[in-house]
């Protein structure tokens, strides 16, 4: 077999490269941390540990299928998000579960998370033409996440759980709201006529470029940053039992 080489532009390939392993440090060290993490958020740093984990994985098959193909790895990256992001859903019903929450609250962030997942795969590979009806329908999805976590039950229950739960579920939600938003970025910029019938970059092969380093700087943003304010969170709350 060739050896391939990545050239010095090649952005893709070393977000890729980079990404698989700023996952596995991610991973190695929320693991580590287990040892030394009071009982009350062991569950909560483990699932950290698991969301990096399962993206490092993801991104080291994804790193070389765009190395060998050239192409854009979409089936392993909705994989990746179709495990990890309920994950993240299961972060905020963790934190909030010493006020109270219902399971009931876990089942509705995880069906509007696979809501919003679901319609962009469909968009991204099954239907193209409708991408911009499939990227509203993800859209309300996401937006309903949003409003849970800013001024829904995950708010209200994080106001009663303690100032130190209440202050990580403000930052989480920026993440929500910030991070998350860089995603249809990525979409409307690989997606035909994604933005309303407009498309941003021309040339295919680009377009797919700019999809690819877009979502892989927002993973690594939000699947680390969310579990290091996890962290953070399980050393500053001194409630724990
Ligand atoms: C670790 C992976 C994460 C946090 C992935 C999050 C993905 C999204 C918030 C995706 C959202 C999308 C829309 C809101 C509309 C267009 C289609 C998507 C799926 C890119």
């Amino acid at each position: 077999m060739e050896h391939l080489k990545i050239a010095s532009d090649n952005y893709v390939a070393f977000t890729f490269f980079i990404g698989t392993m700023a996952m596995m440090a991610a991973s190695v060290f929320f693991f580590l941390e287990l040892n030394n993490t009071s009982k009350q958020w062991r569950t909560s740093v483990l699932v950290s540990g698991l969301i990096t984990f399962i993206a490092a994985v993801h991104y080291y098959y994804m790193r070389s299928y765009n190395l060998e193909t050239g192409e854009s790895p979409t089936f392993f990256r909705y994989v990746d998000w179709i495990l990890t992001v309920p994950l993240m859903c299961v972060e905020f019903y963790l934190i909030t579960k010493k006020a109270g929450a219902k399971i009931a609250l876990l089942w509705k962030l995880i069906f509007a998370s696979l809501v919003m997942l679901v319609a962009g795969y469909v968009g991204e590979v099954l239907d193209r033409d409708g991408s911009v009806l499939w990227g509203v329908i993800s859209g309300i999805g996401y937006f309903y996440i949003v409003y849970l976590v800013w001024f829904g039950e995950v708010s209200k229950l994080a106001q009663t759980a303690g100032a130190q739960v209440a202050k990580a579920t403000k930052v989480l939600g920026w993440f929500v709201l910030v991070g998350w938003a860089i995603y249809p970025l990525g979409y409307i910029l690989g997606t035909p006529g994604g933005l309303f019938g407009i498309q941003l970059v021309q040339d295919t092969a680009a377009a797919h470029n700019a999809m690819d380093i877009v979502y892989n700087v927002a993973d690594a943003i939000n699947k680390i940053g969310f579990g290091l304010v996890i962290y953070a969170l399980s050393r500053s709350d001194k409630s724990a039992a």
